[in-house]
């Protein structure tokens, strides 16, 4: 299980990622991907008008009880706290899904490019394989060490192979600095905002499958603009800066819809900040 002595955070704070921290047993982690693949075959059509694509893209955590009930398990929080410290929120959670001999990538990129958060170092991505995420099915890779710089730029490419939002890379990046992170079903790996991180095709035969959950901490809102949206998890919620959520009530519960259309209007305005075409993840109805 997760090592005790927190050498993982220390592992983190100097590469910027750390992988291999099994947070679920293999029991858990089937029964997990069993829940999600039922969600597909049995509400594949969304709800309120958006896909069941876009809730696994987008802060699936406010209308769907699995996603959030998975950001509050406490073998991740522990690991998260350890980095984060005692007071932490849910910002969002995403799956990344590549099916058996999928052609879809993830560019070179820093994930806070566009959160409307700045460049601040209290928020973490906790990113739990549900399939063998091995390097043949496409695991993330990271350049040890790049979180300690600032935003890079990135160029927008809208590739449609990309499953980024709209494309976004880094360019120029030396691969031969890059790291794997291979993670068995139900292990997870941490990752910081600015650490730069890709990852290849899934050349496997069988699906690839990570959840993300981005933590972050009361503090991140003292210097951020604009209104946004968290739910706390652990420690105390704070008390001004961030609008808390309570998480669902139900599936798709219709006062849950309403607030996920009001959080996606008001982070779009940072999310699809200075983009030349419309960005599809954040449009009401996108699906892939
Ligand atoms: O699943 C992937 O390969 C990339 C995920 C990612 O970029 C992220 O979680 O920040």
């Amino acid at each position: 299980m997760l090592d005790t002595e927190n050498g993982h955070a220390q592992a983190y704070r100097q590469n910027g990622f750390v992988a291999g921290l099994r947070v679920f047993s293999e029991q858990q982690v089937a029964e997990l991907r069993q829940n999600i693949e039922t969600l597909e075959a049995e509400q594949a059509d969304g709800a309120g008008g958006h896909s069941l694509d876009q809730f696994f893209r987008v802060n699936g955590h406010v209308v769907i009880p699995l996603l959030a009930d998975v950001a509050r398990t406490p073998a991740i929080l522990d690991a998260v706290e350890a980095v984060l410290g005692p007071n932490l929120l849910v910002w969002s959670v995403e799956l990344f899904i590549k099916e058996p001999g999928s052609t879809k990538t993830v560019s070179w990129h820093q994930d806070i490019t566009y959160w409307g958060m700045g460049e601040t170092d209290d928020e973490v991505t906790a990113w739990i394989a549900l399939s063998d995420v091995s390097e043949l099915a496409g695991c993330m890779r990271f350049i040890p060490g790049s979180h300690a710089g600032g935003m890079a730029k990135h160029e927008d490419t809208f590739d449609n192979d990309n499953l980024l939002s709209r494309g976004q890379t880094i360019a120029g990046i030396d691969e031969s600095k890059a790291v794997t992170g291979p993670l068995k079903p139900g292990e997870m790996s941490l990752h910081h905002g600015r650490c730069f991180h890709a990852s290849g095709p899934n050349q496997s035969d069988d699906r690839r499958i990570g959840l993300a959950i981005r933590y972050v901490t009361p503090e991140v809102r003292d210097h951020a603009p604009g209104q946004d949206w968290a739910l706390p998890v652990r420690g105390e919620a704070p008390a001004g800066g961030w609008s808390c959520i309570a998480g669902p009530r139900a599936l798709f519960h219709p006062a849950d819809l309403s607030l996920y259309d009001r959080i996606l209007a008001g982070q779009a305005t940072s999310l699809a900040a200075g983009a030349e075409q419309q960005v599809n993840l954040y449009t009401k109805g996108h699906s892939k």
